[in-house]
């Protein structure tokens, strides 16, 4: 029988995988990271976009296990920019020297489970061949660009970009005709960014989305100093959080509270910036009554942005409850809708047609563009998986499978894939949570998980299908219970032709998650079994 080539391969050197390499290498393991792009970064080295930026403060979305790097690293604002947060992740690789583990420019194109010798044969793209008893996809929830199926396409005669694949060279739109097809938070970041330089923007939305400034600022020495004293007491109120960041539902009921409190309490969680105007009050995403309300304080202050009211009519959110679809986080979105040179296409309205040559072409017309830019979202939560040719026992297929709604233990463990754990996947809170602090917790999850067996002497772990189903049962049960269900949203498929439809995430919180796992483990993993 052949010895697999490492203990553990990791796939993505984005947080979630550059966590778990340090964290294995000190355990001991035979550890080799690989990953698609040239250097680490994940999220973070694809998405160069101008105007890209977390909308988790930057205090919050960093590593949490070392004191030292905390306290030394210092974030210059609120909610920080793409190029900082590469910054910081390039530093932690050669702090923790991720790097000598890894080899980039590896995408892995298929992993196929060797049931006699107990480990996964893993290839990719360049004809790497290698193998590894264990196998932890680190691969992102948003990492699968789509780009839409609009006919004719390819026959743009001029420049294409796209947000999540963004040139590392300097982008030129001086004096430039520029559309932007896409209005989520990609879009809305960018689009204010892009205005002084182009001569014309011409925005293709097809939904409205709920946006609210991030209200950024510059981190000074004296916040600085303050957010350095509460930190610890901060990442507590994180790791027992909701959604992984120290922000709480304001505690006031909503049905307590009379018409000028609901609107004080509105305005306060408006100005705490971007997705939590969400905590308002709690149940916003639930009762319809509090988000109806929570929607009449937006559309009042979009009211007072846009000036147009025929722009400000195609800016309103028809089809969603507020929060349901991710909020987005803006500097300046709607203002730029005042300026002459921008404008915006409905397309509910007036539809994308064809692509020609020399622009777009709507129902009611052609207008010319010399580039296109796509802000048009990722295959989430499942696409950086099926992406890859998975086979698990019995030559099953994961690609298959996920056909239908994807059924995993906890999130992480997957039914007829042994030794296969999944970091941040469908049913863990994942994207609804901070993750910098999921990638520590799924990654020491997974970590314990394999130290668990290499312990009690097991070459393999694998998910019980009636573990999974319960538990993929159990995360849908309680999406029901939500508004979220009700959009067409990336979190439940909707955004992919043909995708089953389903919330992916974890909603029931990230403490709650964490107690559920570690119950799990606490109990030697019933749900799994080893062999
Ligand atoms: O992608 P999206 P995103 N014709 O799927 C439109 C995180 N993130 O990259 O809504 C025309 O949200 C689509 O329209 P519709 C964050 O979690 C965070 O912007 O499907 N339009 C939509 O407007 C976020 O939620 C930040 O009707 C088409 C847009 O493209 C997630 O990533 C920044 C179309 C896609 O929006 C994804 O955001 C960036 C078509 N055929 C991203 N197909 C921060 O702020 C799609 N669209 C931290």
């Amino acid at each position: 029988m052949t010895a697999p080539a490492h203990d553990l391969i990791i796939v993505g050197a984005g947080f979630a995988g550059m966590y778990t390499t340090v964290h294995a290498v000190r355990s001991g393991l035979d550890v080799l990271g690989l990953e698609a792009a040239s250097d680490v970064g994940g999220t973070w080295y694809w998405n160069r976009y101008p105007g890209a930026r977390c909308d988790v403060e930057s205090i919050d979305y960093s590593f949490s296990f070392d004191d030292d790097l905390q306290r030394e690293w210092r974030w210059t604002e609120r909610y920080a920019t793409q190029p900082e947060i590469l910054r910081y992740l390039n530093h932690v690789a050669d702090r923790f020297e991720v790097r000598p583990h890894y080899r980039f420019s590896e995408r892995v194109s298929s992993a196929v489970w060797d049931e006699s010798g107990q480990m996964w044969n893993v290839q990719t793209e360049s004809g790497l061949e290698t193998s590894a008893r264990w196998l932890v996809m680190a691969t992102g929830g948003l990492s699968q660009p789509q780009l839409p199926d609009i006919p004719g396409r390819d026959d743009f005669a001029g420049e294409v970009l796209q947000t999540s694949a963004w040139p590392d060279a300097p982008v030129d739109l001086r004096g430039k005709r520029v559309a932007v097809i896409g209005t989520g938070s990609s879009g809305v970041q960018l689009i204010p960014t892009i205005t002084d330089a182009a001569s014309e923007v011409t925005v293709y939305q097809r939904s409205a989305n709920y946006s609210v400034p991030a209200f950024n600022r510059p981190i000074d020495d004296a916040e600085w100093a303050l957010q350095q004293q509460n930190l610890r007491h901060r990442r507590e109120l994180s790791w027992n959080g909701a959604a992984g960041s120290p922000w709480t539902t304001q505690p006031v009921p909503y049905a307590e509270a009379d018409d000028a409190e609901r609107a004080a309490i509105f305005e306060e969680s408006w100005t705490r910036g971007g997705v939590l105007f969400a905590k308002a009050f709690n149940g916003l995403t639930v009762d319809p009554m509090i988000n109806d309300a929570a929607r009449a304080f937006f559309e009042r202050k979009l009211a007072e942005k846009v000036s147009d009211p025929e722009v400000r009519a195609a800016l309103t959110p028809r089809d969603h409850a507020v929060g349901t679809k991710r909020i987005c986080t803006d500097s300046g979105y709607y203002e730029a809708y005042n300026l002459d040179h921008v404008s915006l296409i409905d397309l509910r309205r007036e539809p994308i047609e064809q692509i020609t040559a020399d622009g777009i072409r709507t129902s009611a017309r052609l207008r010319e563009h010399d580039v296109i830019i796509y802000a048009t979202g990722f295959d989430a939560m499942t696409g950086a998986l099926t992406a890859i040719d998975i086979r698990g026992r019995g030559d099953r297929s994961l690609r298959e499978e996920w056909r239908g709604f994807p059924s995993t233990y906890l999130g992480v463990a997957l039914p007829g894939y042994p030794n296969l754990l999944v970091l941040n996947g469908p049913g863990s809170p994942s994207v609804l949570s901070n993750m910098a602090l999921t990638s520590e917790q799924q990654g020491d999850y997974a970590l314990r998980l394999i130290d668990h067996c290499r312990r009690k002497g097991y070459s393999s772990a694998e998910a019980m299908a009636d573990a999974a189903r319960e538990w993929t049962a159990h995360g849908l049960e309680l999406a029901e219970k939500t508004l979220f269900g009700s959009a067409r949203s990336w979190y439940t498929g909707a955004n992919i032709a043909g995708k089953a439809r389903g919330f992916l995430p974890y909603i029931g919180g990230f403490r709650t998650y964490i107690d559920h796992c570690d119950k799990v483990a606490e109990a030697d993993y019933p749900g799994f079994v080893m062999t």
